[in-house]
């Protein structure tokens, strides 16, 4: 048994003991109640999931195994250049303990020894049509490379139920390791004529990420640790966790789950609106000609985006009520690497006027701005402009707090998830029902 694996049993295996005995002595405590709206707006602030590795405040932002993301900075291993290292990340919501940095070396090592992807994936990518969305492309090499699930195929020869999880660790470690190589590749298929970069086994796993995108410079490489670090666990309600999640519960393979939460990843309101804020800033720009907009062309932009009935991507969130400060931490990376940079100034006026414009509204119930309002002008920067692909490498980072996620719940014996649902008519009968008893 490897290190980090025997180290996710000592932790994990135990729980799933003491959560047997919480649902049988407290299983039908009362949790809360729940309204009519809630079931039809999206299940908001219902608890309905257990989620080890990750909990949001809406007030304060992500706390990821209890460490909110300024501790975390200063508490995670760093790479060159001062940002942390994802590994680091990964082994704290896998283990629950901060890593040391031989933990994260360990980490780094483990990864580049499982990074092999096999050529029928690149041999399927390559049927695509150059169009094809990059998100289409992660999520339907993902599921390529089912054919490698170690999972499915002890499945199949009989497993018991306490040992799903052994499998299931490998692969998780091996799609988090190939994913980088997938990602890359669909870069490079799609921007870069078709000419592949190999990884270099020397560099941890966000450097190498850079380095088989095509970015050498030490800038965009701390850039993409910290990009990868801050993105992975958002709790476990968001879509691209919960889908994860609701797929595994039926046994399906790391594969095949990932795959189902990054389609979810793949839409406007969720993971997408990174690519969409830089496309909005864009219109906006040409809108008034190519200049530097000022705040009043701005105040009238947003508007104008509103009475179209049009969201303002990278503002609102289900959840946070707060500034998400996966927005601060990027903003604070901004000021120190590019404090002239032109997109980075209508970021900033974007944060003074959208805010007040939205409260106006009366209606949206966060007008902060959340993560996605920030990354795609930090890649740009360093020459990363092709913004269709910007949901790929939020993908590639989220692989870690949902497969971390679906490793535990298989190490808790966690079952199918299975909610129930109801008509229109039913819920009429209900209000007619409450309504005779006043
Ligand atoms: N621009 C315009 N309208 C917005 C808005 C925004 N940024 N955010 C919310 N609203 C609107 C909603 O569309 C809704 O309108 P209707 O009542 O007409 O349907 C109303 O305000 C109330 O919505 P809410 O309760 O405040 O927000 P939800 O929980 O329903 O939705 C979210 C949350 C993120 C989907 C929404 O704020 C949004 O569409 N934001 C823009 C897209 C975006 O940035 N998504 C990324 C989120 C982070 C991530 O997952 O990566």
């Amino acid at each position: 048994m490897d290190r980090i694996k025997d180290k996710f049993a000592q932790r994990a295996l135990p729980l799933a003991d003491e959560i047997k005995q919480l649902i049988k002595e407290h299983g039908n405590h009362v949790l809360g109640q729940y309204t009519i709206e809630q079931v039809y707006q999206g299940m908001k602030s219902m608890i309905a999931l257990v989620t080890e590795t990750s909990k949001l405040d809406p007030e304060e932002g992500i706390r990821f195994r209890g460490y909110s993301i300024p501790e975390l900075r200063e508490k995670l291993p760093r790479g060159q250049g001062g940002e942390n290292l994802p590994e680091g990340i990964f082994y704290l919501l896998l283990t629950g303990d901060l890593p040391t940095e031989e933990d994260a070396r360990e980490v780094s090592n483990a990864w580049a020894r499982r990074s092999h992807v096999p050529k029928h994936v690149f041999d399927l990518l390559d049927t695509l049509p150059k169009a094809t969305h990059p998100m289409t492309q992660l999520s339907l090499g993902i599921l390529a490379m089912q054919t490698e699930s170690v999972f499915a195929s002890e499945y199949r020869k009989g497993l018991n139920k306490k040992k799903y999880w052994e499998p299931m660790y490998e692969d998780v470690m091996n799609l988090i390791a190939r994913l980088p190589r997938l990602a890359a590749y669909i870069y490079r298929r799609t921007y870069k004529d078709n000419v592949h970069i190999e990884p270099d086994p020397k560099l941890d796993w966000g450097a190498n990420f850079a380095h088989m995108l095509g970015f050498d410079d030490d800038g965009m490489k701390s850039l993409m640790r910290l990009y990868l670090t801050i993105h992975v666990d958002h709790e476990g309600g968001n879509v691209s966790a919960h889908a994860t999640h609701l797929v595994g519960s039926a046994l399906s393979d790391a594969y095949y789950s990932l795959s189902a939460g990054m389609n979810g990843l793949a839409g406007p309101l969720h993971g997408l609106a990174n690519q969409e804020v830089v496309r909005w800033i864009y219109d906006l720009r040409d809108y008034y000609g190519g200049k530097l907009p000022s705040k009043e062309q701005i105040g009238e932009y947003i508007k104008k985006t509103l009475a179209e009935g049009r969201v303002i991507p990278g503002y609102g969130h289900a959840v946070l009520r707060k500034t998400d400060p996966r927005y601060i931490a990027q903003m604070e990376f901004a000021k120190q690497h590019l404090a002239d940079d032109e997109l980075f100034k209508i970021v900033q006026m974007l944060y003074e006027v959208t805010p007040e414009i939205l409260k106006s509204t009366g209606k949206i119930k966060n007008p902060w701005p959340n993560v996605d309002a920030h990354s795609g002008i930090l890649l740009i920067h360093y020459g990363l402009t092709e913004y269709d692909f910007y949901t790929v490498l939020f993908g590639v980072s989220r692989a870690i707090g949902v497969l971390t996620s679906l490793l535990w719940d298989r190490a808790l014996g966690h079952p199918i998830e299975r909610p129930g649902s109801v008509t229109t008519e039913w819920m009429k009968k209900q209000v007619a029902a409450i309504k005779a008893t006043v």
